[in-house]
């Protein structure tokens, strides 16, 4: 299907190692599509769903301890260990390769090798980078078809010489102390074995996505983000975008897909859903930060999702989905905790056993019929509120870029930082409080610095670095903000509702971009006037809201010294630029 050199000497290389029966080159076609899941459907590696309730939707389970990104087992393998920087786990390229490919070696004696030609970005475009992945798995085919742009075309435009990241997957055995997630950013790279779970094995996403693409960022003078990418339009028609960072479990999705709430109806406000969960964004001619989301698909977490919290996500998923782990009915739906009823009288749940409602486990715990990360993959153009521009090589221009995380007592709803500098200091200190639903201690921070922790591929000191030199590049930099959707009063009860209710807070920063309305000016940043935030047919009491913006001197006191030892461990690599920040926010909170 190729002739490029290196791409055919490469697959033969790998294939050579790996020992596959048989390897076909994947071309992107509906009867190659049919003919896969057919055959996986016949080994039981894909179920398939009820075709009259759920058209072209099938269902697969992960093994029971392959259910979620393992970043312990996750590499940032470059030659020195100071190029990976504090916060990734590091191996040598030589280790990594060695201790990889003894797993790797005849482990797909037996099995299919794929070989996916795939574009991150529209095929074609100067955003877009093109890999290929190596897979014994048809759940990975199907999976990067809707998360990606696969097949022929992406081969043609890699012609005979294009450069393209080398991706190798394997399902080896599953065994939990063989799997490894390697990236190798200086020679584009990516190896992952020993796991079926889709963070880890489509390597489009979080691997090239972002930490292969981070790295290649850094060189070639753009930004690979953690960020969802939304349009609002205005009644007038005319549509601005904003990209927003939050770590996992905050809410991206629900954000990107938003519904204006009742209050707002009358004005008419529409939104544009450009992608959830990653942006590649570049300095364009005019001198503006443009963005591309280069996935074509969303991979959701389903419990929680309902028809309540994301009615957008729920109309996506209704056909040509891919189900993992979560409760299969009788009569062969699907079904999750927190989604929508009625609740099934029976079912097969994520681990294969038989379900009923109620049941407890040996510690008196109700079993889960899905698991808590179980999910959905499906193409965003099935999205309702799906943007027109998805496949516009030069992706929409950004306003603003929103920071967030949950801090149950110490960020105010929104604030604005002062300038680009200051709003990366906001990005680097980000922090997120761990909820009931994640592993660790409740209510302990964990710093997540643009929601990029798990997923920047070289030192993030030079990441911020990165960030600082960049907005110097800026004719009209985005406007930086900080938002917190999550505060809660004295006892414990959330002060914000949230999810659709976030407009009128988006409406706030779009009006701050465009020089509409004043602010506040505190020493964090400025925050809202609250008559300028519209609160109409949203019942609010008066202290909700002045708890809402309350900027706590003796809490962010004690947030600057957890930030100061976070920030201790980059040493000397870490920017001055960050600590005179730190310094003039002391200075400010203490002169207050
Ligand atoms: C995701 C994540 O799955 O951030 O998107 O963990
Ligand atoms: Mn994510």
């Amino acid at each position: 299907m190729t002739k490029h050199k290196e791409l055919q000497l490469w697959v033969k290389k790998m294939a050579n190692m790996c020992q596959p029966d048989k390897i076909v080159w994947i071309d992107g076609s509906e009867e190659e599509k049919q003919r896969l899941e057919q055959e996986a459907f016949a080994t039981g590696e894909l179920i398939e769903l009820n075709q009259e309730k759920l058209p072209g939707c099938v269902y697969h389970r992960t093994a029971i301890n392959d259910v979620a990104r393992t970043e312990h087992l996750t590499y940032i393998c470059t030659k020195t260990k100071k190029e990976a920087g504090p916060t990734n786990n590091w191996m040598s390229p030589r280790e990594a390769y060695k201790k990889a490919g003894d797993i790797f070696k005849g482990s797909m004696k037996g099995r299919t090798m794929y070989v996916i030609p795939f574009s991150m970005g529209p095929v074609g475009s100067e955003f877009s980078k093109i890999g290929i992945e190596l897979t014994d798995s048809i759940y990975v085919v199907l999976n990067m078809r809707i998360m990606t742009r696969i097949g022929r075309s992406v081969l043609e435009v890699l012609r005979t010489d294009g450069e393209f990241t080398k991706c190798l997957h394997g399902k080896a055995d599953l065994d939990e102390k063989k799997r490894l997630i390697l990236h190798f950013p200086q020679d584009n790279t990516i190896w992952s074995v020993g796991s079926g779970y889709g963070g880890n094995v489509l390597l489009g996403k979080k691997c090239l996505s972002l930490r292969i693409a981070s790295y290649l960022a850094k060189e070639e003078g753009w930004f690979a983000e953690h960020m969802l990418i939304m349009g609002i339009e205005e009644p007038n028609g005319h549509i601005e975008y904003i990209a927003a960072a939050f770590p996992s479990a905050c809410g991206k999705t629900n954000l990107a897909m938003l519904i204006p709430p009742e209050g707002l109806k009358s004005k008419g406000y529409r939104i544009w859903t450009v992608g959830d969960d990653i942006a590649w964004m570049r300095i364009d001619s005019d001198g503006s930060l443009w963005a591309i989301n280069p996935e074509t698909g969303f991979f959701g977490v389903a419990p929680g999702t309902n028809s309540k919290t994301n009615p957008n996500a729920m109309a996506t998923i209704k056909k040509n989905t891919i189900y993992t782990n979560v409760l299969l009915t009788p009569e062969k739906t699907v079904w999750w905790e927190d989604g929508d009823g009625p609740i099934p009288q029976e079912g097969i749940d994520w681990t294969g056993k038989p379900w009923k409602p109620g049941m407890l486990d040996k510690e008196g715990k109700p079993v889960l019929g899905a698991n808590s990360n179980s999910r959905f993959t499906a193409p965003i153009k099935q999205c309702p509120t799906a943007s027109f521009r998805i496949d516009q090589h030069h992706g929409v221009p950004i306003s603003a870029i929103l920071f967030g995380g949950r801090r149950a007592h110490l960020a105010p709803l929104v604030y604005e930082s002062f300038n680009w500098q200051h709003g990366v200091f906001v990005g680097a200190t980000m922090a997120s409080e761990r909820t009931a639903a994640q592993y660790g201690k409740q209510g302990e921070v964990r710093r997540d610095p643009m929601a990029m922790l798990p997923f920047c591929g070289y030192n993030m000191a030079k990441y911020f670095a990165h960030w600082l030199k960049l907005g110097k590049k800026m004719v009209k930099p985005p406007k930086i903000f900080h938002v917190n959707w999550f505060r809660r009063d004295e006892n414990e009860n959330m002060l914000w509702p949230g999810f659709g209710e976030n407009l009128r807070i988006l409406e706030w920063i779009l009006d701050r971009c465009n020089n509409k309305v004043d602010a506040v000016k505190t020493p964090i940043g400025y925050i809202p006037d609250p008559k300028d935030i519209d609160m109409t047919g949203l019942e609010l009491p008066a202290s909700s809201v002045e708890k809402l913006f309350f900027v706590n001197k003796d809490n962010w006191i004690k947030e600057l010294q957890s930030q100061k030892e976070f920030l201790k461990i980059f040493g000397k690599d870490l920017p001055q630029e960050l600590l005179s920040e730190w310094q003039a926010l002391k200075n400010r909170l203490e002169k207050s």
